[in-house]
């Protein structure tokens, strides 16, 4: 209809799910449609959630007293957004198998409730940054069974190339879900009086350079020569250019969607403490290396290789990260190669 806009035509995350089942797969049955829209009700959930933490009667802050899989104290926000995820997908009847950063095994759902998607998802990441309200998230990857299994754990353990789908969501300022499912990134703000993600970033495309760069900087001590190096041309270029701005928040979702919006690089690397980096592969490392490079960016390892290429060596797996603008990868991989690798 000629008079499309905003007022006359939300365009809801739901419609664009099905506008790409129609896309991708015209003869599909619909199930990833179902799965994608049951994980924007459990974001919807944990937002309501993360913006009530704290307030009279809303118990949600605050330790739960209890720590996951990598020793990390759980907060009772943790928890709540696991069980809810949990929920949600299992109810579904999509998937067969669930990883989540709050437990040690993989969640491998009975048959009568057994679909042929696997979800692994960080259910609340950057939980450390809850009771000081900076943004934290949920991120997410989908991947489909092998044909004719009925879910393992070789279904999970596998590249992240093997997605079918990816995103995250932002408990910020705004609520915004990030989407990809193989052709492009789309982008949706939370409407709290409609209680929809409505479409407001449509075939995001990233800049080929930023002017940002995004690492913790007190982590210096013990980075490789590379890192280093990288940082301090960001901090003094060469030929006397304009330096980069750190910005940093500590929340992997946060610095990730300023990274695919701005532009500019996002990393953390493998160091002296942590020799693989601190980032897991399966939950953080994978969906988000998906998203940018759907908008067009790179995102490698410390061998300079695509991260989703790496083989995960457990479901907790964690790899060194770099992502963002092609051309601000492309500057790593020469400081790299320059170390000689
Ligand atoms: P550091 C949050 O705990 C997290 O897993 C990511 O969200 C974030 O990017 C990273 O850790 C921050 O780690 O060592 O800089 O505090």
């Amino acid at each position: 209809p000629p008079n499309r806009t905003p007022q006359t035509d939300p365009f809801t995350l739901s419609a664009w799910v099905l506008s790409q089942q129609h896309l991708t797969a015209p003869n599909a049955k619909g199930r990833l449609t179902v799965l994608l829209n049951a994980i924007t009700v459990g974001c919807k959930f944990v937002a309501s959630a993360v913006r009530k933490a704290g307030l009279a009667g809303n118990d949600v802050l605050g330790m739960a007293g209890s720590s996951n899989v990598q020793g990390e104290d759980q907060k009772k926000l943790d928890l709540v957004a696991n069980e809810v995820f949990k929920n949600v997908l299992a109810r579904t009847g999509q998937c067969a198998v669930l990883v989540t950063e709050e437990e040690e095994e993989p969640i491998f759902i009975r048959p009568e409730q057994r679909g042929e998607y696997c979800v692994v998802f960080d259910p609340l990441d950057g939980s450390s940054n809850i009771d000081c309200g900076v943004s934290i998230g949920t991120i997410f990857g989908i991947y489909k069974v092998a044909p004719g299994s009925e879910g393992s754990l070789a279904d999970v353990l596998r590249p992240g190339r093997d997605m079918v789908a990816a995103g995250y969501c932002m408990y910020g300022s705004m609520t915004y879900l990030m989407l990809s499912t193989g052709r492009g990134v789309s982008g949706f703000t939370l409407d709290p009086s409609l209680g929809e993600f409505v479409a407001t970033h449509r075939d995001l495309v990233m800049p080929p350079r930023g002017s940002i760069y995004s690492i913790n900087e007190g982590n210096a001590a013990m980075w490789d020569a590379a890192t280093s190096a990288y940082v301090a041309e960001k901090k003094r270029p060469p030929g006397g250019g304009k330096p980069y701005s750190l910005r940093y928040v500590g929340s992997m979702v946060a610095d990730v969607h300023r990274t695919l919006l701005y532009g500019g690089v996002f990393l953390y690397p493998a160091d002296a403490k942590n020799t693989k980096g601190k980032l897991r592969l399966l939950y953080e490392g994978y969906p988000m290396a998906y998203l940018i490079e759907q908008a067009g960016g790179r995102a490698i390892d410390e061998r300079c290789e695509r991260l989703l290429l790496r083989e995960p060596e457990d479901i907790h797996d964690r790899a060194p990260v770099y992502l963002g603008s092609c051309e601000d990868v492309d500057d790593i991989e020469r400081h790299y190669k320059e170390q000689g690798l």
